[in-house]
């Protein structure tokens, strides 16, 4: 089945020409409502009617998180704030968050892709379908949310946490989806082992799993474990949320939303447009959207495009999994960490050295997150620890980086000099779970 097929099975000739009038508009009204986008495009001397077609999409500027995080809060918005209906946001750096705001027409295309994935994915009418993605600010839980409901099958928001309560209400309402981090998939096929309950005790039979790089052989885990057939899902806050693209019954990459969402692969090093099939930065322009439009935003995930038609009868172009990223951002437990935010809390206490080293594991299917870090050496000299027990100081930068990142994580306080020094560039981060 196909939710919508003539967008998702258009000829190509057509969507090219509808993605290029998309294209005009978008830049048309970015010109005409966002600051930021008018002088940019003013500084590289192009203005919206030397943009015809979509191969003219090369000429207009890059966006990064760094242009968003210039213009924190709502600098991009380019909706006057009585059209926004709601706002997620993503993390930050060093302190500020991504703000997105989406109009009520912005939510109605993001629940309707959603539509077109959950089809994708064989869900029906028929189906009670748990939502397992955080809802909140993070886009995972509302997202998916509202395409369940768009597509009218019966959505249980049961969101994260409590894992023995949603083990329970998957068996007793007999649910037969299930969205959320791949992760947590195999954290809740632990417990539901813990609790005695086999896969042919629970109906579940489809997964949508993704905010969070996973490998082949997690799929083959997840799917044996729980009994079900899982399914990439694919996106980003700052396009929209979960449902830039979706895999179909194929699994021979993932459909973007290509009416939507324009992708381009680039070189990260030249930010020269690479061809389909060459591995590179992906990147998009969302071609539709009103509450915050983005021109050529580098997603930073690493991945290749894929052309022709997909058995299942779509023709949009397809995306291969994530294989890396081209800046430092790690997902842990579906959270997106950088190592500078953990840099600026710990340059933000006086007892702790500019020193660290992150150690990313995953234990029983769970992530977890270890800060080392040195504390000073006047502070050590001074008998530190007999003053204040290490405990205390590692306490209080566990809180301090909780707040800031929103997860949880471990501190061990070392002596002066312990984490070791590299010769040239500083290796900040040791990441353990081999996922990718
Ligand atoms: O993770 C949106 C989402 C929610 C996608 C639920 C899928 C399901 P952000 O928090 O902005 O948004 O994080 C976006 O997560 O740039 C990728 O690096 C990574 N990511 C998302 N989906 C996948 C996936 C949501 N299927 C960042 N495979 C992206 C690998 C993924 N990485």
């Amino acid at each position: 089945m196909i939710w919508n097929p003539n967008k998702e099975s258009m000829p190509r000739e057509q969507m090219r020409e509808l993605q290029g009038k998309r294209l005009h508009k978008v830049v048309d009204y970015v010109y005409h409502n966002v600051p930021f986008y008018r002088n940019k495009m003013q500084e590289m001397d192009i203005n919206p009617n030397d943009i015809r077609s979509i191969d003219d999409i090369v000429k207009l500027p890059f966006t990064t998180k760094q242009d968003l995080r210039d213009n924190y809060p709502t600098g991009l918005q380019a909706a006057p704030a009585s059209e926004i209906i709601r706002f997620h946001a993503s993390s930050g750096t060093t302190g500020n968050p991504t703000i997105v705001g989406y109009t009520r027409k912005d939510v109605s295309v993001w629940s309707e892709c959603m539509a077109r994935c959950l089809t994708a994915y064989g869900v029906t009418r028929d189906d009670v379908f748990s939502v397992a993605y955080g809802y909140g600010l993070f886009t995972g839980g509302l997202g998916v949310h509202y395409g369940v409901e768009h597509l009218g099958a019966a959505v249980l928001p049961t969101s994260t946490g409590n894992t023995e309560k949603h083990v329970r209400l998957l068996r007793d309402l007999g649910v037969t989806g299930i969205a959320c981090t791949p992760s947590y998939a195999l954290y809740l096929a632990e417990t539901m082992e813990r609790m005695g309950i086999t896969p042919d005790m629970i109906k579940l039979r489809v997964g949508a799993f993704g905010a969070e790089p996973w490998t082949e052989n997690m799929r083959q885990e997840i799917e044996r474990r729980l009994g079900l057939k899982g399914y990439n899902l694919y996106g980003l806050s700052e396009i929209m949320g979960p449902c830039v693209s979706y895999e179909c019954e194929c699994q021979n990459g993932s459909h973007i939303c290509e009416d939507h969402y324009f992708p381009e692969i680039v070189d990260p090093n030249t930010l020269e447009t690479l061809p389909h099939g060459q591995v590179g930065e992906l990147v998009f322009t969302t071609l539709t959207k009103e509450g915050m439009p983005l021109l050529r935003y580098r997603t930073r995930d690493l991945c290749s495009l894929m052309d022709g038609e997909c058995e299942c009868g779509r023709t949009s172009v397809r995306m291969g999994r994530i294989m890396g990223r081209s800046d430092d951002m790690l997902i842990i437990r579906g959270i997106n960490v950088f190592p500078s935010q953990v840099e600026s809390v710990i340059l933000g206490m006086p007892e702790c050295a500019p020193r660290f080293l992150l150690i990313v594991d995953r234990v029983g299917n769970l992530d977890t997150l270890t800060v080392e870090v040195e504390v000073r050496q006047e502070y050590f000299d001074a008998g530190f620890d007999t003053l204040t027990p290490i405990t205390d100081l590692e306490k209080k930068v566990a809180e301090k980086l909780r707040s800031v990142l929103s997860i949880s994580v471990k501190v061990k306080v070392k002596a002066p000099n312990t984490i070791e020094r590299s010769q040239g560039k500083s290796k900040f981060v040791i990441d353990n779970r081999k996922i990718q």
